[in-house]
C-alpha cells in the first residue's frame, strides 16, 4: 500500500515494487508475453517484464489484447496474459474476457485500478471493476496490497484450471502497483510449486460401464469437442476410436483431432449417425445451441456424456451416464477396459461404418459442382475449397465471420490436431485478428491462415498493424459481400427484401489496399481461378496479408438458411 512505500528501507534491504512482482508470478507460470495497450496505471507491470525477460506486444485495442490471450491459451495450453489500464481499458477488454469463459480458455486478464487512497473519490478511470468481471469469470479479485501481488497472481491462475479452464481477473490499484516492499516480506511462488495438475481420470466404475456399452454397442459414434485438444487427449481419443471401431465426429478445437481422410473420421454424417446411433458419446462439448441442445440425439440412443465441469453433465437432456474427468485420460481408460475383452465388439461394426461412409461420400458429392463452381460473383463454396486445399499439416486456420464462415465450417478441415480456432459458443466477431497476431507468436514455425467476414475483419482489423510491426505474417483472406450477411438474411426473410437491407450494409472496401497501406501484402480476386495463385502469393510474401475476395452476397449457408443458430 501506499503507505508501505514511504516504509524507509533499512540498510542493504532489497526492495521490490508491485509491478515487478507481477512479472515474476507471470514467469513462475512460464508465460513469455503480455498482451496491452499501455496507461499510467500499469507501466510498472512493464518494467517488471523487462527484467524477467516478458515480451510485451502492445496491441490497438483492448479487445484484441484478450482475444489474443485467449488464443495463446489454446495454442500453448499455458494461461494467456492481458494487461490494460484502468476504466476504458477494462471495459474494452470485456468482450475477450467474455468469450475465453464461454470457450473455456484459461486466462488472465490484469487490470489498472485508481489508488487504494484515492478510493471511491472519482479518480481518474475509476470503475468497480470486479463487480464487472465476477459474472464472466472463474474468479475476480482485488490485490489488496503490495506484497500480495505475486501471490494473488498465482492464485488468479489456480483458479484459471479449476474444472473446465477459463479466465481470471486481477485489478491493481495504482499505488499497490508501484509502491515498494522488502522483498523478503512479499510472498512469491516458485514455479510448479503453487498448483497441482487438476487432471482427473473420471470414476473407475463409471469407466468399466462405459467400457460394457461400447463392447456391446452395433452403431456407436463418438464426438470429439474442444476438450479433447484442451486436455491435449489427441492420442488417447484417435487410440480410442481406431482400437474399438467407432465412428468419429469433431467440432469446436476438437476439430482435426482425427486427420482428414482418416477412416473413422466422419463430418457430413453427424446428423445421420445421431439419429441412427445406439450409442452416442458426448467428449468435452455442451449440448448447448450448436448441439440443439441434445434435442438433434436419438431418444433411442444410450447417451454418455464425458466433461471436465460437473455442471454441463445432463444440462438440457438426461444422460444414460456422465463422467467428469479428463477427456484424454478417461478416453485411454475406457480402451484399456475394453480392450481386455475376448471381443471388444469392433469387428461388428464394420457395416455401421461403411453405412456412415455411404452417407458422407453421398452428401460430399451432392456439393462438390457447388465447390468447383466457376460462377462470378464468386459462390463461397469455391472459395472455402480452394482455402481447404490449401492448408498444409503446419496451416492453423482461424474462421472469423458469418455466413462465409459457416461454410467453411461446412468445407475446411484441418489437417492436424490444434489448427483449427473459432471464437467459440460467444460467437463473437473480431477474434481473427487477434488469434492470428497469438498463434504466430506462440508458433512461428506454423503458417496462420485466417478467413474473415469483410464485417467481422472491420472489428478489430486495425491491429493488422501490430502483426505488421511485429513480424508476424499469415495468410488472410476477407470473403467480401459488402455486407453483415447472415443477418441481412434472416432480415429479408422476416421483412421482405426492402426493409431487409437496413442495418447491415457495409461499403465495397478494398481490404487489399488497407493490408498495402499498414505494410502488408494484398491483391483483390474477382474470379475464382484467381483465388489459388493469389493465396500462393500471399504465402510467399512473407507479410502479413489480406486477399480480398468477392463472393456473391446473394448465396447463403445452409445453416444461415435454417437459422439453426436460434433453435
Ligand atoms: C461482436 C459481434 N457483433 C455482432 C454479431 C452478430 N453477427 C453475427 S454474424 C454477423 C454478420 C457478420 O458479417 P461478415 O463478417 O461480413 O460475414 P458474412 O455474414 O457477411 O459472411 C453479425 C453482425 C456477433 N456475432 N458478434
Ligand atoms: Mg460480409
Amino acid at each position: 500500500m501506499a503507505s508501505q512505500a514511504q516504509t524507509a528501507p533499512g540498510e542493504n534491504q532489497e526492495m521490490i515494487s508491485g509491478g515487478h512482482l507481477v512479472a515474476k508470478a507471470l514467469k513462475a507460470e512460464g508465460v513469455d508475453v503480455i498482451f496491452t495497450l499501455c496507461g499510467g496505471h500499469i507501466i510498472d507491470i512493464y518494467d517488471g517484464c523487462v527484467d524477467e525477460g516478458i515480451d510485451v506486444i502492445d496491441v490497438r485495442h483492448e479487445q484484441v489484447a484478450a482475444h489474443a490471450a485467449d488464443g495463446y491459451a489454446r495454442i500453448t495450453g499455458k494461461p494467456g496474459v492481458a494487461v490494460v489500464t484502468a476504466g476504458p481499458g477494462t471495459t474494452d477488454a470485456v468482450t475477450g474476457v467474455a468469450n475465453a469463459l464461454r470457450a473455456e480458455s484459461p486466462m488472465l486478464l490484469i487490470g489498472g485500478q485508481g489508488a487504494l487512497s484515492q478510493h471511491k473519490m472519482g479518480s481518474l478511470q475509476d470503475l468497480p471493476h470486479v463487480d464487472m468481471m465476477n459474472p464472466i469469470t472463474k474468479f475476480a479479485a482485488t490485490v489488496p496490497s503490495t506484497e500480495r501481488a505475486a501471490d494473488l497472481v498465482s492464485m488468479a491462475f489456480r483458479e484459471c484450471f479449476h474444472g473446465a479452464p477459463g479466465p481470471s481477473f486481477l485489478e491493481i490499484p495504482r499505488d499497490v502497483l508501484d509502491a515498494k516492499v522488502p522483498l523478503e516480506k512479499a510472498r512469491i511462488p516458485s514455479s510448479g510449486a503453487y498448483r497441482a495438475s487438476t487432471r482427473s481420470a473420471g470414476d473407475p466404475a463409471a469407466i468399466e460401464r462405459l467400457a460394457d456399452l461400447v463392447v456391446g454397442a452395433e452403431k456407436p459414434c463418438v464426438l470429439l469437442g474442444s476438450q479433447v485438444w484442451t486436455t491435449r487427449g489427441t492420442e488417447a481419443a484417435t487410440e480410442f476410436v481406431r482400437t474399438l471401431n467407432v465412428p468419429a465426429f469433431m467440432n469446436g478445437s476438437g476439430r482435426g483431432t482425427l486427420p482428414p481422410g482418416d477412416p473413422h473420421h466422419l463430418q457430413l454424417a453427424r446428423r445421420y449417425a445421431f439419429q441412427n446411433a445406439d450409442l452416442i458419446i458426448i467428449v468435452g462439448t455442451p449440448f448447448d445451441f450448436r448441439m440443439g441442445y441434445g434435442k438433434r440425439l436419438s431418444q433411442d440412443a444410450t447417451v454418455v456424456q464425458i466433461d471436465l465441469d460437473y455442471r454441463t453433465v445432463g444440462k438440457n437432456r438426461d444422460v444414460d451416464l456422465g463422467i467428469v474427468g479428463d477427456a484424454g485420460l478417461v478416453l485411454a481408460s475406457v480402451t484399456q477396459a475394453a480392450s481386455g475383452r475376448v471381443d471388444n465388439g469392433s469387428v461388428a461394426r464394420k457395416t455401421w461404418l461403411e453405412e456412415l461412409r455411404a452417407v458422407e461420400t453421398q452428401a460430399y458429392e451432392k456439393r462438390l459442382p457447388r465447390q468447383l463452381s466457376d460462377a462470378s460473383p464468386i459462390d463461397p463454396y469455391r472459395l472455402v475449397h480452394e482455402i481447404n486445399e490449401f492448408l498444409t499439416e503446419d496451416s492453423v486456420y482461424i474462421g472469423d465471420g458469418g455466413d462465409i464462415v459457416t461454410f467453411s465450417g461446412q468445407v475446411v478441415q484441418p489437417k492436424s490436431p490444434g489448427h483449427w480456432m473459432d471464437p467459440g459458443p460467444l460467437g463473437t466477431l473480431g477474434v481473427g485478428v487477434p488469434f492470428v497476431m497469438a498463434a504466430k507468436y506462440a508458433r512461428p514455425d506454423k503458417e496462420v491462415v485466417a478467413l474473415f467476414g469483410d464485417g467481422a475483419f472491420s472489428l478489430t482489423g486495425f491491429d493488422f498493424e501490430t502483426l505488421v510491426r511485429f513480424n508476424l505474417p499469415f495468410v488472410g483472406i476477407v470473403g467480401n459481400n459488402s455486407s453483415m450477411n447472415q443477418i441481412r438474411y434472416g432480415q429479408i426473410q422476416k421483412y421482405g427484401a426492402d426493409r431487409g437491407r437496413v442495418g447491415n450494409t457495409l461499403g465495397d472496401i478494398r481490404y487489399s489496399e488497407f493490408a498495402k497501406m499498414l505494410g502488408g501484402y494484398g491483391e483483390e480476386v474477382r474470379d475464382p481461378k484467381d483465388i489459388r495463385p493469389a493465396l500462393e502469393r500471399a504465402r510467399e510474401s512473407g507479410l502479413p496479408s489480406l486477399i480480398n475476395v468477392w463472393v456473391d452476397p446473394e448465396v447463403y449457408a445452409p445453416g444461415t438458411m435454417n437459422q439453426t443458430m436460434y433453435k
